[in-house]
């Protein structure tokens, strides 16, 4: 076998091109990092070996030390990644104190983990603290309509979430705790790692206003279908307010609505995002 057929690595790149396929990753937009787990670095271990010496990056997650990260390459192209793995994609492992990396596989020709790579450390360390280490997944994509929705609108947390759950009965299902909202925030920066960690406390997925969205979960597919979700959600609502010429769409899912959707699958909505 190769790693290119383990598991992780086989689910890693269909993330990246499915969200090439769905329009979210123009040029070098975007990224993937997945936490392995014991099994995945088992299997992988054969290919592991270290390749650089510890680099430093801009934030501490100590919550993280010492754990396997696949993750896309800065400047790499997510549609690239299929055709050309080992060049757009690594594995690197993290120092105990989780402030540093190394190589262990890929990011050929000197590559390094995505500019977002301090996001998605902070992230992880949040995510897997609040699920008793099951999220693994953190990706980030440059979804169109949530986009045009942050751009369009002036929004917060609450008003965002309203937005896409009362648009399709789909959306409070995916993330009923809402989702958050952080105003626009330099990209690649450690502040833009630092706020959008402290909203994940509360949210699996946070729209960038004029940027994109990001999203912790358990699995490829949950992290994937999450993101796929909300951005359906903003697509229909931005469909439905066009068809009627800018105005307030006239039947949009009613608070009474959400809360029978959440009462038929047991979930418990965010009851400050309701009235
Ligand atoms: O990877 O998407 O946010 C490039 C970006 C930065
Ligand atoms: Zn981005």
């Amino acid at each position: 076998m190769s790693i290119e057929q383990a598991n992780c690595i086989r689910r890693f790149m269909r993330v990246c091109s499915d969200g090439w396929q769905k329009g979210w990753h123009e040029a070098n937009g975007g990224n993937l990092s997945y936490r392995m787990d014991g099994e995945d670095i088992a299997v992988c271990k054969p290919y592991l070996s270290v390749r650089t010496p510890w680099i430093s990056v801009g934030v501490e997650a100590p919550g993280v030390g010492g754990e396997l990260f696949i993750v896309t390459g800065a400047g790499k192209y997510m549609r690239k990644v299929e055709v050309d793995l080992s060049d757009n994609i690594g594995i690197v492992e993290m120092n105990a104190a989780g402030n540093a990396y190394r190589v262990v596989w890929g990011f050929d020709d000197s590559g390094r983990p995505t500019s977002e790579f301090e996001t998605h450390l902070l992230i992880h360390e949040v995510c897997s603290k609040l699920s008793d280490g099951d999220d693994r997944v953190v990706y980030h994509a440059h979804t169109p309509n949530i986009t045009a929705l942050t751009t369009a609108f002036v929004l917060d947390s609450r008003v965002l979430s309203r937005v896409l759950w009362k648009s399709t009965s789909e959306c409070i299902i995916a993330a009923p705790e809402g989702v958050g909202l952080l105003p626009f925030t330099q990209p690649a920066s450690n502040e833009l790692a630092e706020k959008t960690a402290a909203l994940m406390e509360s949210f699996r997925a946070v729209a960038w206003a004029g940027h994109g969205v990001i999203a912790c979960s358990q699995t490829f597919d949950d992290t994937f279908g999450l993101i796929d979700t909300l951005e359906k959600a903003a697509y229909i609502y931005i469909m439905a307010r066009a068809m009627r010429g800018g105005e307030e769409a006239a039947n949009l899912l009613s608070d009474d609505n959400l809360r029978t959707i959440c009462a038929s699958y047991g979930l418990e909505p965010n009851e400050d995002f309701l009235s």
